[in-house]
């Protein structure tokens, strides 16, 4: 217990200086990761397999070389963590993050840090390529966030060492948001983009935003108007792309910009985006945290009804083990009985079992010994043996029983029940409140 006590106070400095939603998904976070009763320790000893909700989305920008994706991370951030310029500055992938400290990692350290982008390692030289930028900035949601910066595109002879198509893809599969960015030069038709965003079209339509970058350049508002006009044609002859509604913001880094710009910025529409990605993944990880709960007490309640199913069989087996366990019995039994009466014992039973009872007994016993011959006696006592051993055989198969949990066991399933559907899903139901009120307020919420 106190140990529970130095840590929430080891951790009071920490939370002090969270947003709500940040705190709300670290909670939800340590719900499964607790050593302690964490709901992954508990599935595991379930056969279950539950994964940790993640604390962050992830936004992937792809787009042509000097596209203005680079630019755009640093926008947001509020800080020049990633190079920008015409030179083709980003070769690999870089995460850029939110932490303690301003860090650079290296490929193998990036993996550490997001285990589930290791199939990355698969893609021949990937890792060489991959970066991390830790960065301490709390500008907008930037701490619930991860860019992938990744590498500009360009057609024609460039060679990249690693294949960034699939790779790109690849990255496109896990990644919340994809922002497309096309800028008014030249470059913005690109057919390496124009593949890639085809291919992720045909799987994560929803996740796929569009952007004309860099407006502030495209000149006069009719200017601007036939370079977007120009882009949808050119993605509009695409097969798998033609059917995507088009809605492409246009969009400008304000302190970018040399002389006052023309057009509106509809950057922020840009963050709300991603704003928008980051509450849909909230409510999914309650969601799924009160799913997980569920999953867990029926597993359990699956276990317990199971193990009450096989004690009544094992009582059943006992049962009928002892009946033929008796049947075999009773042969030799009865032999023992004939031979002592015939030893003298018939006094002896009179005694015991009273005149009346012990002469009928004895009168039933001789009569059925009699029955048999005196030259097959022999035989009729083999023949009894072998019922015997096939009875106590019987005996054997019919007892057999089926493996039961012990008093604990069932105990610590009854309290894994009860602490998932009491504390977790209180906790869940409480979380779900403060993520609420955020938006509605209080008074809506009793
Ligand atoms: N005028 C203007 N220049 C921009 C804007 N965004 C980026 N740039 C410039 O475009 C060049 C390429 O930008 P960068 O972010 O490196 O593009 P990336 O290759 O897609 O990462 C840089 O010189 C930026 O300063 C913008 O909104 N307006
Ligand atoms: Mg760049």
């Amino acid at each position: 217990m106190s140990g529970r006590k130095t840590r929430t106070t080891a951790n009071a400095p920490e939370n002090a200086t969270l947003s709500i939603n940040e705190r709300i998904l670290k909670d939800c976070h340590n719900l499964y990761v607790n050593e302690e009763r964490g709901l992954i320790g508990i599935s595991q000893k379930l056969n279950l397999s539950l994964l940790a909700p993640r604390r962050k989305i992830t936004v992937l920008l792809i787009g042509n070389h000097s596209a203005g994706k680079s630019s755009f991370i640093n926008w947001y951030v509020e800080e020049h963590v990633q190079r920008t310029g015409v030179a083709i500055e980003t070769q690999g992938f870089t995460f850029v993050t939110s932490g303690r400290k301003r860090e650079s990692l290296t490929g193998n350290a990036t993996l550490h840090l997001y285990p589930h982008f290791e199939p990355l390692r698969r893609l021949d030289g990937v890792v060489d390529y991959l970066t991390t930028e830790i960065s301490t900035s709390k500008q907008k949601k930037f701490s619930l966030v991860t860019f992938v910066d990744t590498p500009g595109l360009v057609d024609g002879d460039m060679v990249y060492p690693f294949n960034v198509d699939e790779s790109i893809k690849w990255l496109g599969d896990l990644a919340d948001l994809i922002f497309v960015f096309f800028d008014p030069m030249g470059q913005a038709l690109c057919k390496r983009t124009l593949n890639i965003v085809e291919a992720l079209n045909q799987t994560h339509s929803e996740r796929i935003k569009f952007y004309l970058t860099k407006a502030d350049t495209a000149g006069s508002d009719s200017d601007r108007q036939r370079v977007m006009m120009q882009i949808v044609q050119e993605l509009c002859k695409r097969p798998g792309l033609n059917k995507a509604a088009f809605d492409m913001p246009a969009i400008f880094i304000p302190s970018l910009t040399a002389k006052s710009p023309r057009c509106e910025n509809q950057i922020n529409e840009a963050a709300r985006e991603v704003s928008k990605s980051i509450d849909q993944m909230i409510q999914s990880t309650l969601n799924t945290l009160e799913k997980d709960c569920e999953s867990i007490s029926s597993t359990v309640d699956v276990k317990l009804e199971k193990d009450r199913v096989d004690r009544a069989y094992n009582l059943r087996a006992r049962s009928k083990g002892l009946l033929f366990f008796g049947l075999s019995l009773l042969f030799p039994m009865l032999l023992f009985f004939n031979l002592f009466v015939k030893a003298g014992g018939g006094s002896f039973l009179q005694s015991v079992l009273g005149d009346q009872l012990a002469n009928v007994t004895i009168s039933y016993v001789t009569l059925m010994f009699s029955a048999i011959p005196d030259d097959s006696y022999m035989y009729a006592i083999v023949a009894h043996a072998v019922v015997c051993l096939i009875l106590l055989t019987i005996a054997r198969y019919v007892s057999r029983t089926r493996s039961t949990l012990s008093r604990g066991e069932r105990r610590a399933l009854g309290e894994i029940r009860t602490y998932v559907q009491d504390s977790v899903k209180t906790r869940k139901a409480q979380l779900y409140k403060e993520y609420l009120q955020q938006s509605v307020g209080s008074d809506f919420l009793s």
